[in-house]
């Protein structure tokens, strides 16, 4: 493994084997009845669960990116997730991490308290790479091609490693310019966005290589699309295809592996753990 620790905030992560970073979806359709007090206090209970099951990291996101989603305006995604990472900060000795690509948010999360920026588009956009330097917090690159609401129209690439790899590169640069450190960076490549079945399957084959380059490597397939096509099982069936993949990932090297279903994935990598 790795041997690294990372300081997120007040709170250090040791990557020493495979961690679990649990997923808090605060999109509307997680919640779509009472007010804010309802949310706030129901994503805390969730969070809650996910720390006492063995998350090190809390993943919140107030915007959707899974493929056809649209995105939400930047006062909308502030009001979603802000208490929320205010709430978890006070009450939980858990890192949280902040899923969003916009400038705003990551300098509001940084002020309520979170530990860690989660960027799907690894800092390309608008003010992004300077607020999450600004923040001094470690930040996930991760590749995607294209946007959420099209991604998935026929992607192409001549050598798929080599592309993804070569973007990572490029934003690690990026990122060294605009004086984040080294040790505060973590890869992803994005599984699932922009990427056919073979695609996937490609770049899980070849995890790696990704850590080659000499970063974290986050793995994000949870109940995914390829995990569907694979076995032909619908999203609330996915279980078993999810803790398959996220065993394979810890056994090939990933430091963060990024879940909804926590306790079943820290069995499954203690296991791992054991008898590799
Ligand atoms: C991920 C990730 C993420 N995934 C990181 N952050 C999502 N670092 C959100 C499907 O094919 O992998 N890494 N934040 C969720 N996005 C998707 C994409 C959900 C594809 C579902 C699919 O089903």
């Amino acid at each position: 493994m790795t041997n690294t620790t990372i300081q997120c905030a007040s709170r250090e992560l040791k990557l020493d084997s495979p961690v679990v970073m649990g997923i808090l979806n605060v999109t509307p359709d997680s919640f779509s009845d009472g007010g804010l007090f309802n949310h706030v206090e129901t994503a805390l209970r969730q969070a809650e669960k996910m720390h006492a099951d063995g998350a090190l990291i809390i993943d919140i996101g107030g915007e959707s990116t899974r493929p056809g989603a649209k995105s939400v305006s930047e006062s909308k995604e502030l009001d979603r997730v802000l208490p929320i990472i205010e709430k978890i900060h006070q009450e939980l000795d858990v890192i949280t991490s902040i899923d969003t690509s916009k400038a705003v948010i990551m300098k509001e999360a940084a002020n309520a308290g979170v530990g860690m920026i989660n960027d799907v588009m690894a800092l390309r956009a608008d003010g992004a790479l300077e607020a999450a330097q600004q923040t001094g917090l470690p930040v996930c690159l991760m590749h995607m091609k294209g946007e959420p609401r099209t991604m998935q129209s026929e992607p192409q690439y001549a050598d798929v490693v080599y592309e993804v790899k070569d973007f990572l590169t490029q934003r690690i640069e990026q990122c060294l310019a605009q004086g984040i450190k080294k040790e505060q960076i973590i890869i992803d490549p994005g599984f699932g966005f922009g990427k056919t079945l073979a695609h996937n399957v490609t770049l899980f084959k070849q995890l790696g290589a990704f850590k080659e380059l000499g970063f974290p490597v986050l793995v994000g397939a949870s109940r995914k699309s390829m995990i569907g096509q694979i076995t032909g099982k619908s999203i609330e069936e996915r279980l078993a295809g999810s803790l398959a993949l996220a065993t394979l990932a810890a056994i090939n090297g990933a430091a963060i592996i990024r879940v909804h279903d926590v306790a079943e994935t820290v069995d499954a990598i203690k296991i791992a753990n054991a008898l590799t």
